[in-house]
This record gives structure tokens, C-alpha cells and sequence, in this order.
């Protein structure tokens, strides 16, 4: 039998990324989730993946999402998880239980920032961390992530 592999990737973003591109600019950049989420299409689409994009702001949402993602058999995650980086154990739990290859992104240098935002609980669950390239991060990130999956570039 022919096993079907669903060659989805899940970008979830965390709470407050809903805001990007009003507020705190100088931080964050002027795109907004909607430049984030066709940026992340586009470069999935480039390894003839499909990137479903998801972002809530209450922490149980965004672990249902992660038992989503493994009762559909992504292939990946990419995940801003916001400030949950740094204080969710449920998250990295649920990131380390599902096992789909996941990298972790922040748009902003975390480690040039406060100290409370050096730590991230769900890094420790991704096999790679990218930070402070903005939102190009997310491309990198699916570059990465397609990379470490086996899907091929298209023509
Ligand atoms: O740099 C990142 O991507 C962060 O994950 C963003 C989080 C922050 O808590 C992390 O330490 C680093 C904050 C997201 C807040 O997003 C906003 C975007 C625009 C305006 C206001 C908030």
C-alpha cells in the first residue's frame, strides 16, 4: 500500500502577531501577517509545498493546532510563538510529542533584547532557531525546513 504524505506545513504565529505592521514598527518591520503569510506561501509553493497559516492569541488554540498538524501529517512547522517562546512548557510539550520537524523564528534579535527574552521554551523542541532577519526569517525558515524534508526546489 502507498503510504499519502500531506505535504503541508503549518506557520503558526503566536499572540500579538496579529498587531505587526500597526505598532512597535521599529521592531517588528511595517509588513504585516498578511505580508508574512503570502510571503510564506509563495516560498513553501517554490518546494511544491502548501503552507496553512495559522495565528491565535490563547495559548490551548495553538497547542490544538499543533495535534492538528500531526493528525494531518504535516511535514513541518515554522513557528513565531511570540512571548509563549519564552514562558510555555505546554507549548515545547506539545512540539516535542507531535515530532514534526519544526524551526522557530523571531522577526526581532531576541538575544539583543531583554533578558527574560533570551530563554525560549519551544526552541528546545525545533531543530533550528532563526532570529532577527525580520520577516524574511519565515522564508529562510521554509528554505530551511523544505531542506531538512527532502523537498526539492521546482523548476
Ligand atoms: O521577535 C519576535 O518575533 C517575537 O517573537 C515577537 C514577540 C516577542 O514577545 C518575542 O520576544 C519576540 C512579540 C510579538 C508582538 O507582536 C507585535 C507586533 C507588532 C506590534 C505589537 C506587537
Amino acid at each position: 500500500m502507498t503510504k499519502t504524505v500531506d505535504q503541508t506545513i503549518y506557520v503558526l504565529n503566536d499572540p500579538n502577531l496579529n498587531l505587526l505592521g500597526t505598532r512597535e514598527v521599529e521592531t517588528y518591520g511595517h509588513a504585516t501577517l498578511l505580508d508574512v503569510e503570502k510571503l510564506c506561501a509563495e516560498t513553501a509553493a517554490q518546494f511544491g509545498l502548501k503552507a496553512d497559516c495559522r495565528q491565535s492569541n490563547r495559548e490551548g488554540e495553538l497547542i490544538d493546532f499543533i495535534h492538528e498538524a500531526h493528525a494531518r501529517k504535516a511535514a513541518g512547522i515554522v513557528i513565531n510563538a511570540g512571548a509563549y517562546s519564552h514562558t510555555s512548557i505546554a507549548l515545547h510539550d506539545a512540539l516535542v510529542a507531535v515530532k514534526i520537524p519544526t524551526v522557530e523564528v523571531h522577526i526581532s534579535n531576541i538575544h539583543a533584547r531583554e533578558n527574560f527574552r533570551h530563554h525560549s521554551f519551544t526552541a528546545m523542541a525545533a531543530f533550528a532557531t532563526l532570529c532577527g532577519f525580520g520577516i524574511d526569517g519565515y522564508r529562510l525558515a521554509i528554505n530551511g525546513l523544505a531542506t531538512r524534508i527532502g523537498a526539492k526546489a521546482k523548476a
